[in-house]
C-alpha cells in the first residue's frame, strides 16, 4: 500500500496492491485445485476499483470454496449452509457503502442454498456473487452436487446420476439477475476481466467459473477448456461483436428462426449472417439460449451474458425507510412489538 499526498485538501490517496488483500492465514485448499486461480484473481482486480480495502467484505456459507474469505484481508464472514446470499443483502440493506461480496460452491448455492440465492438475484441486491462450480462437492469428499452431469458415478451416485442438472446461467437469468457472467479458473486474463466487470456492475452480479477439483472430479472441464482444443470448443461473448470461434476464427453462430446454428464460415456466409452479441437487451430470452449451448453439437460460451441497469433493492429499502421516517418519525421497535394485538402467556 501506497499513500500520496494529494495536496492537502482531501483525504490522502490510497494505492492499493494485490498484497494488500493477502491475509495471514496459511491456504487449505489441496494443492492445484482452482480455487487458488480465482483467489488470486479476485485479489488482482480489488486494488484496481479505488475502493478502500476496509470497504470490502466476503460472505461465505459451507464447503471448500466458502473458505475463501480467510484468505481475504478484508472483513469476511463464514456464514452457515447456503445462506450467505441472506447474510449478504442484511450487510448491504445496513451498510449500503460497502462492496460485499458472496462466495458460494455449486452445492452451497445451487442445492440447500438455491432457494436464497434465487432471491437475492431476483431482488437485485448489490453484491457480487462467484459461484465456484467444480460439479462435485467437495468438502464432503466427491458426493454428486446439482451440477453434476446426468449419468456421473460418485460416492453418493455409484450407479450414476439420475437427475438432470441445472445451468447455473440459466437459473440467474430465469431469475432476472442484472449481470450474468461466466468464465474459468485456469484462463486467469478472463476471468479477472469478468471479476472486474461483476464489481463494477451497479447491482446483483453473478459470475459462474468452472473450477476443477483435482480430488473429486479432476478434469470436468478439460474436453472443452484446455487450451489446446478451447478456441474450437469455447466461444467469448462480446458485446458487439459476432459470435465466432474456431482456430482460424472460421466459425460461428447463426440464429436461423427460433433456432441457433454453428455455421462454418466461407461459401456464401459471412460474419454479417452471425449473431451480434448484446449483453444489455432487456429480455433475456436470447441470452437463455446461447447459455444451453454445450459442447459437442455447440461451443460452451463464457463471457457476459446479460449487463442492464435497474434500481437495487438495498436502495430502495433505504428510501422507503427514510420516506417512513420522514413521514412518522423515527419508529421505537420496542413500542411496535407490544403494539396491536399482543397477549402474555403466563
Ligand atoms: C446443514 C448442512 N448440511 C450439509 C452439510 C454438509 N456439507 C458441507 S459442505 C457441503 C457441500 C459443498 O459443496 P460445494 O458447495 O459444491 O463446495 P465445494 O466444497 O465443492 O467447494 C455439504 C453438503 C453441512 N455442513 N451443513
Ligand atoms: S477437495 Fe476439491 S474443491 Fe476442495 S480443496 Fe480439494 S481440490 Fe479444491
Amino acid at each position: 500500500m501506497t499513500i500520496k499526498d494529494n495536496g492537502g485538501s482531501q483525504s490522502p490517496v490510497v494505492t492499493l496492491t494485490k498484497k494488500d488483500f493477502v491475509s495471514d492465514q496459511e491456504v487449505r485448499w489441496c494443492p492445484g485445485c482452482g480455487d487458488y486461480a480465482i483467489l488470486a484473481q479476485v485479489q488482482k482486480v480489488l486494488p484496481n476499483l479505488g475502493i478502500p480495502k476496509e470497504k470490502f467484505v466476503f460472505v461465505s456459507g459451507i464447503g471448500c470454496s466458502s473458505r475463501f474469505p480467510y484468505y481475504m484481508n478484508t472483513y469476511g464472514f463464514h456464514g452457515i449452509h447456503g445462506r450467505a446470499p441472506a447474510i449478504a443483502t442484511g450487510i448491504k440493506i445496513s451498510n449500503p457503502d460497502l462492496s460485499v461480496w458472496v462466495v458460494t460452491g455449486d452445492g452451497d448455492g445451487l442445492s440447500i442454498g438455491g432457494n436464497h440465492l434465487i432471491h437475492a438475484m431476483r431482488r437485485n441486491v448489490d453484491i457480487k456473487i462467484i459461484l465456484f462450480n467444480n460439479r462435485i462437492y467437495g468438502l464432503t469428499k466427491g458426493q454428486y452436487s446439482p451440477t453434476s452431469e446426468f449419468g456421473k458415478k460418485t460416492k453418493s451416485s455409484p450407479f450414476g446420476v439420475v437427475d438432470s442438472p441445472i445451468n447455473p446461467i440459466c437459473i440467474a437469468l430465469a431469475a432476472e439477475a442484472t449481470f450474468v457472467a461466466r468464465s474459468v479458473d485456469r484462463h486467469t486474463d478472463h476471468l479477472a476481466y469478468i471479476i472486474e466487470r461483476a464489481a463494477r456492475h451497479r447491482g446483483v452480479a453473478f459470475v459462474e467459473v468452472f473450477q476443477n477439483c483435482n480430488i473429486f472430479n479432476d478434469g470436468a472441464f478439460e474436453h472443452f477448456a484446455d487450451r489446446t482444443v478451447k478456441d474450437d470448443r469455447m466461444v467469448n461473448l462480446e458485446h458487439g461483436k459476432p459470435l465466432v470461434f474456431g482456430k482460424n476464427h472460421e466459425k460461428g453462430i447463426r440464429l436461423r428462426g427460433t433456432q441457433l446454428e454453428v455455421v462454418t464460415l466461407g461459401g456464401g456466409i459471412t460474419e454479417d449472417d452471425l449473431l451480434i452479441w448484446d449483453e444489455t437487451l432487456p429480455d433475456s430470452a436470447l441470452a437463455y439460449m446461447i447459455a444451453r449451448m454445450d459442447y459437442p453439437a455447440f461451443p460452451v460460451p463464457v463471457g457476459v451474458f446479460r449487463d442492464v441497469a435497474k434500481p437495487t433493492y438495498d436502495e430502495l429499502v433505504n428510501q422507503q425507510i427514510e420516506f417512513a421516517v420522514q413521514k412518522m418519525g423515527r419508529g421505537n421497535l420496542e413500542q411496535l412489538l407490544k403494539s396491536g394485538d399482543t397477549w402474555v402467556v403466563e
